[in-house]
């Protein structure tokens, strides 16, 4: 398998949040995929789709990171689930959601300007222009508050955080896939900025480094900043 990942300057800095659910589902089921390193005007290389993570299993190609879940899954059954039984994948469906429509835009507002620094060059323009016509405003005015800005993205984290304090993982005593989700906007934050998102003493970093250890400390090994 391959799988297209969006890439920094460097591109062994992978980090796409979509792409790290993709990562660590195929790390959790055995499997491994090679990585084609992609950026942000590499459109061609991957239409008719129009963003990362895409799979290519032979002659199949998968694109978006739940469709390429439920790909693996269905097409590795005999190998450790992503979702559990009923109503697994339904309830990761809810992390995901959850992690896309209010945890992102949080986190975003506090690290978006940093993302410029670890672009490949010929990226820089179309990430700038593209995202400053998003937000309505510049990159760096977005993220000048974000002192202040932090505590509302470590209030947002409570459901998550009560959980984290009596058990290991999102899932319980072991990671699975809604881990994953919430896992990668993690492994972004810290592959783009150095900005701390979370305390030390937060039950959510203990769960992040947990996270960062897994399948012999994959996440850990890419260039990031803690
Ligand atoms: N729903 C998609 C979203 C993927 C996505 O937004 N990927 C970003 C990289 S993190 C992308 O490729 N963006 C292309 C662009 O902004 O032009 C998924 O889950 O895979």
């Amino acid at each position: 398998m391959k799988l297209y990942e969006l890439a920094g300057a460097d591109p062994a800095r992978l980090f796409s949040p979509y792409c790290w659910r993709v990562r660590m589902a195929l790390a959790a089921k055995g499997l491994r995929a090679e990585t084609i390193p992609w950026r942000f005007v590499d459109k061609p290389a991957i239409t008719p789709h129009k963003t990362v993570p895409v799979l290519v299993d032979g002659e199949t190609v998968v694109a978006d990171s739940w469709t390429i879940a439920e790909y693996l899954e269905d097409r590795f059954p005999d190998r450790p689930s992503l979702f559990g039984p009923p109503p697994g994948k339904q309830l990761t469906r809810f992390v995901a959601a959850f992690v896309d429509v209010t945890l992102f835009p949080a986190m975003s507002r506090l690290i978006v300007a940093d993302i410029l620094q670890v672009l490949h060059p010929g990226d820089v323009q179309y990430f700038r222009t593209s995202r400053e016509a998003r937000f309505g405003m510049t990159l760096e005015q977005v993220q000048a508050n974000r002192e202040s800005g932090v505590e509302e993205l470590r209030k947002l984290l409570r459901p998550v955080r009560l959980m984290l304090r009596e058990q290991p993982f999102l899932c319980g005593a072991a990671p699975m896939h809604a881990d994953s989700i919430l896992f990668g906007a993690f492994q972004w934050a810290r592959c783009v900025s150095p900005f701390r998102l979370l305390a030390p003493d937060d039950p959510i970093e203990a769960w992040r480094q947990r996270m960062l250890d897994l399948h012999g400390g994959m996440a850990r090994k890419v260039p990031a900043f803690d």
